[in-house]
């Protein structure tokens, strides 16, 4: 029998076959005739195998908002490890956990006062939708069921997330979805909007539409809109002045729970702790993940209203109120990072620095302006997109070229999202570092002309 064929050595015999790992949205052929591996990261840099340093500019996937392998988290989830590796959150509870809930709980807005834990930005969006659902039905409610998101929307990849998103490709192959969800307008409009830096003027009314959806489904069969403060897959859509206070009242008129969902906005990405301050509108919930340890283990979660809370406690008291959650909801490594993240963004004032740096950000990425294909650039926080022009019958192209070649050309790692280039450092990012991945972006634009 050859090693081949011997189920026992397989992996021995093959340690390094790409075959066996069918990557996550990726063009997965095309990865494995030619990686692009990682093999370590500190602060701002990936490393590659080869010992290449590569600027992370995408802070790993809009994760690591601390920068890479920082000694108090790496200490963190260390210590933890050894201490309590895990214990049921289920009728049992650890230290850890509730103190990084009460954190959480006090960097959110108003009254957004209890944190129910999940392990990813999609677990955490099911977990919203399924509480507003429940709410409703505890409070007598029941047949207020629909739920509202919004073209364009990304709200990761479980069926209540592609219910509500609107992502062509993340929708169409998936059959009919979750039934009674409608969909508000996308607030994008390059006519109106092109090149606005931060949150453009143009736009507001465009909440308005909720009143429209409200007209025809009616109030009474609604349970909650959920929208992204700021747009983030799609490729970066800061909101209009003026649309989320809009979309709030309407929610309020109507009595409809408003989601805000904070999965790339949390936790400094804008400036503030949570987009919800930045705006000045206080969501009925708020969905948060990747930044909440700094990417570092696998964590999400909702922050409810005290009034949501309080209506799920009444009935006898040995009696589950809500029938949901996860085994890991609050895992003992998860939750020590977040403290130890959460500690260091404070030490560091790492969101203050990102609200200081934002106009020297904005002003340097602006001056891609005119380069070769640029159709549009959107900034905002530290977070910027630059929308190319397509090549002729090959959407997506370019801006894959970009990437490719910004990762073996350029040591720079990018995402993207049709022909969008996405960027959003680690907000430990300098002055000096904004203008080295400017350049680099400048080189790579011309590059891919
Ligand atoms: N909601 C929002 C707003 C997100 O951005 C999710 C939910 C889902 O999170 P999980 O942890 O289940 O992946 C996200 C995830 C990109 C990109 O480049 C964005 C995300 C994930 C991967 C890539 O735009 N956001």
């Amino acid at each position: 029998m050859s090693l081949a064929h011997d189920p026992s050595s397989r992996g021995d015999a093959a340690p390094n076959d790409l075959e066996a790992f069918w990557l996550p949205f990726t063009a997965n052929r095309s990865f494995k005739k030619n990686p692009r591996m990682i093999a370590g990261a500190k602060d701002m840099h990936y490393i590659t195998p080869e010992g290449r340093k590569v600027f992370d500019a995408v802070a790993g996937l809009w994760c690591c908002n601390a920068g890479h392998n920082r000694q108090p988290i790496v200490e963190a989830i260390q210590k933890q490890a050894a201490e309590l590796d895990f214990s049921p959150t289920f009728q049992f509870g650890h230290p850890k956990a509730f103190q990084l809930a009460s954190r959480i709980a006090s960097l959110a807005p108003g009254d957004l006062d209890h944190v129910f834990f999940a392990n990813s930005g999609s677990e955490a969006v099911d977990t919203a939708l399924k509480i507003a659902l429940a709410y409703w039905n505890v409070r007598g409610q029941g047949s207020k069921t629909r739920l509202i998101g919004r073209e364009r929307g990304y709200h990761g990849v479980g069926f209540g997330g592609i219910s509500v998103g609107g992502i062509v490709s993340n929708r169409k192959f998936f059959g009919s979805l979750l039934a009674g969800v409608d969909h508000l307008p996308h607030t994008y409009n390059r006519q109106e909007q092109a090149f606005s830096k931060g949150e453009p003027e143009w736009g507001a009314h465009l909440a308005d539409e909720l009143e429209r959806i409200v007209t025809l489904h009616d109030a009474s069969t609604i349970a909650a809109v959920i929208v992204e403060p700021m747009a983030g897959s799609t490729g970066v859509l800061p909101p209009p002045k003026g649309y989320l206070k809009r979309l709030r009242e309407v929610c309020d008129k109507h009595h409809i729970l408003l989601i805000f969902d904070e999965v790339i906005s949390g936790f400094g990405r804008l400036g503030y702790a949570f987009a919800a301050e930045r705006y000045g509108v206080t969501p009925d919930m708020i969905c948060f993940a990747k930044a909440v340890n700094s990417g570092t283990v696998p964590m999400g979660g909702v922050i409810a209203r005290k009034g949501i809370y309080d209506q799920f406690m009444s009935g006898p008291e040995h009696v589950i109120e809500f029938f949901h959650g996860y085994t890991y909801s609050g895992h003992p490594l998860a939750a020590a990072a977040g403290v130890a993240a959460l500690d260091l963004y404070r030490e560091e004032q790492l969101f203050e620095r990102a609200k200081a740096m934002e106009s020297k950000w904005i002003d340097a990425i602006m001056t891609l302006k005119g380069l070769p294909n640029v159709l549009d650039i959107r900034a905002v926080g530290l977070v910027a997109a630059i929308d190319l022009a397509s090549k002729p019958d090959a959407f997506g192209a370019r801006a894959f070229e970009a990437m490719d070649r910004g990762f073996r050309e350029q040591d720079l790692m990018i995402r993207i999202t049709g022909e969008t280039i996405a960027v959003t450092p680690p907000l430990i990012i300098s002055e000096d570092q904004i203008g080295e991945l400017v350049d680099k972006l400048g080189k790579l634009i011309k590059a891919v002309a």
